[in-house]
């Protein structure tokens, strides 16, 4: 059993570093909601239909602000309201994928000023860490959080084996304060074997630093209090199992959070392709996902 996913979401809350993460865990237990709705729908009034009928079901609405045709600033303001009012937090799948310096202008400027209204977004790791330090350089003192695609949903995609694994030892390397998690398939962050012996011995390499961390930055193992934990937010999920006819493939709610202990499903068409009753099929994923996880914490 991995460490994390015998902790309740308020355990985790209590104890994260990260406003954004801290804010989501409280969330989801307040709301006894670990489901996410992404709403990829294109004008803005379809998406604050659609955050008004399932916001109060959700933790989070996680959003695609480039394929909305009308955006303005004043929508990601209505936006923010109804993310206070609704409780839910505002994830902005931007999946930023270049150099440092550009990305910390693509987050920071242009016609969306992502990090001036998105409590999360995410990144490829594909550049580097630099991609990091660029997004941490304008989020973290706005108190946003990170995610870094360390696998992916669709069919025959790269994002596997050994990029996985240097994916999870980017963000550990980044240390705690920015990269709060994982867009996964899988609890990818099994403790690596130095964090093991560490948490045992109470030292890394036999230099005898007590609790310091495996890289110097804060971010091992150093005891309970100073336990790493990492959202997996978890996309292709529908109620059975299946795909699209562009490589998408999905598994169920029960799948994703109790057979591979991730925390959040994130559901589109699932919810926002039934017309006239988003409402009642949220309450659905909800409650599935919701029955999965207290399934996990009792076993
Ligand atoms: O690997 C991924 C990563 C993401 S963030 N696979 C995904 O499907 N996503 C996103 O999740 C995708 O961009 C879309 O917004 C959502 C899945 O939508 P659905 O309609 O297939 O549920």
């Amino acid at each position: 059993m991995h460490p994390t996913t015998i902790k309740t979401y308020a355990e985790r809350a209590k104890l994260h570093p990260n406003p954004t993460a801290r804010r989501l865990l409280e969330i989801m237990e307040r709301k006894k909601s670990n489901l996410a709705v992404s709403v990829d729908v294109t004008t803005v009034k379809e998406v604050l239909d659609i955050v008004r009928s399932v916001g109060t079901k959700v933790c989070c609405v996680k959003t695609h602000c480039d394929i909305i045709q009308d955006f303005t600033l004043d929508f990601a303001k209505e936006l923010v309201r109804l993310s206070q009012q609704m409780d839910f937090i505002i994830f902005e799948d931007r999946k930023f994928a270049d150099i440092g310096n550009t990305v910390t202008l693509q987050y920071s400027a242009g016609l969306h000023r992502i990090s001036s209204w998105a409590d999360l977004t995410n990144a490829h790791p594909l550049p580097g860490p630099g991609i990091i330090s660029g997004l941490s350089s304008v989020g973290q003192p706005l108190g946003r959080g990170l995610l870094l695609l360390a696998e992916m949903s669709s069919k025959d995609n790269l994002a596997t084996g050994q990029y996985t694994t240097e994916a999870v030892q980017m963000a550990r390397q980044a240390g705690r304060g920015f990269v709060v998690g994982f867009i996964a398939m899988n609890r990818v962050d099994i403790p690596s074997p130095v964090s093991k012996i560490q948490k045992v011995n109470g030292m890394v390499n036999g230099h005898g630093h007590g609790n310091a961390s495996v890289n110097g930055n804060g971010n091992g193992y150093g005891g309970d209090k100073e336990m790493e934990d990492y959202l997996i937010l978890t996309p292709g999920v529908q109620l059975s199992k299946g795909g699209d006819t562009l490589g998408q493939q999905y598994r169920t709610p029960h799948q994703v959070i109790f057979d591979s202990g991730c925390d959040v499903i994130i559901v589109g068409r699932g919810i926002y392709a039934v017309k006239g009753k988003e409402a009642e099929v949220a309450e659905e994923y909800r409650k599935a996902a919701w029955e999965a996880y207290e399934r996990r914490l009792r076993c």
